[in-house]
């Protein structure tokens, strides 16, 4: 018999995956969290029915959301990961020398302890002495902490549900903030070919708008996710990624999306994009 796993991401369309076994299902407090065997993407992450990674394709989305700001701080020492249970996000920050720590607040233990099962190339940055792992509610953190970060990453599920505070605008001016002068915010957007989601992408631009001076919006190549075009917001108080130059003098080796060309031409955006966040 075949098994088959299906995200529809409308009522017209959707990915479909084909799967070898399923390896784990957990219902936690939270969400619903299900792991696959597949036969081309290795394991699959899915959460309340929504791909979250693949071993195939995450180094996109993890130094996408990472490198992209990393290149625009001058020896970056403190950053602030909201979600990103799974460990890819802190995976690819750990590969920075300057970083002397990395707080990361998840909201639900049950991701790190799947990761921990099922994705040992993400979960490898749990064993890294810089990694503070808080399980609690990133919107409480960012409204209550009096530390100060170079960079904040939000690296959420859809803004649907659980996930959905992370995109309003009192999150945004709470971490604005807590971010030091030269800071950096870069969270996931979704897909601006997503017809669903054109109003949510516009109310997020918006909201950033209100608590930072400059918002931009970059692209990536991400085949599991919707569409398979995906988008992150960068906003800064001080940094403009399309006139700035990159700062960092450390590159970290062997990265497998992320190089510095691409790093910058990410924020030269299509003409329907770049309409949907300037309306
Ligand atoms: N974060 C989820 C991105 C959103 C995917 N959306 C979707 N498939 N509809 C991924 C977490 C990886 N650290």
């Amino acid at each position: 018999m075949e098994l088959w796993y299906t995200e529809y991401t409308n009522k017209s369309s959707g990915l479909t995956i084909k799967i070898e076994r399923q390896l784990e299902h957990r219902e936690t407090e939270f969400q619903t969290i299900d792991i696959f065997k597949t036969h081309y993407y290795g394991n699959l992450m899915v959460i309340d029915g929504v791909v979250m990674l693949t071993e195939f394709d995450e180094f996109v989305y993890h130094e996408s959301l990472v490198h992209v700001p990393m290149q625009f701080l001058q020896n970056p020492k403190n950053v602030l990961i909201i979600g990103g249970g799974d460990g890819g996000t802190a995976r690819e920050v750990l590969k920075y020398g300057s970083i002397e720590e990395v707080v990361m607040v998840e909201i639900d233990r049950e991701v790190c302890e799947v990761s921990k099962k099922y994705f040992p190339n993400l979960s490898v940055s749990f064993k890294d002495k810089r990694l503070k792992l808080i399980y609690d509610d990133g919107a409480k953190y960012v409204k209550d902490t009096g530390k100060k970060f170079d960079l904040i990453i939000i690296d959420s599920t859809d803004p649907v549900g659980p996930g959905e505070v992370l995109f309003t605008e009192e999150f945004y001016r709470n971490c604005s903030n807590i971010l030091k002068d030269f800071g950096i915010l870069t969270a996931q957007t979704e897909s601006p070919f997503d017809r669903e989601y054109r109003d949510p992408i516009k109310r997020i631009y918006r909201n950033l708008r209100k608590s930072f001076k400059n918002v931009n919006m970059y692209l990536g190549h991400i085949p599991t996710y919707p569409f398979g075009t995906w988008s992150f917001a960068f906003a800064s108080n001080s940094v403009n990624p399309v006139s700035d130059n990159l700062k960092n003098s450390e590159l970290p080796e062997g990265l497998k999306y992320y190089n510095r060309e691409l790093g910058k031409s990410a924020f030269i955006l299509p003409n329907f994009v770049r309409d949907l966040i300037n309306e």
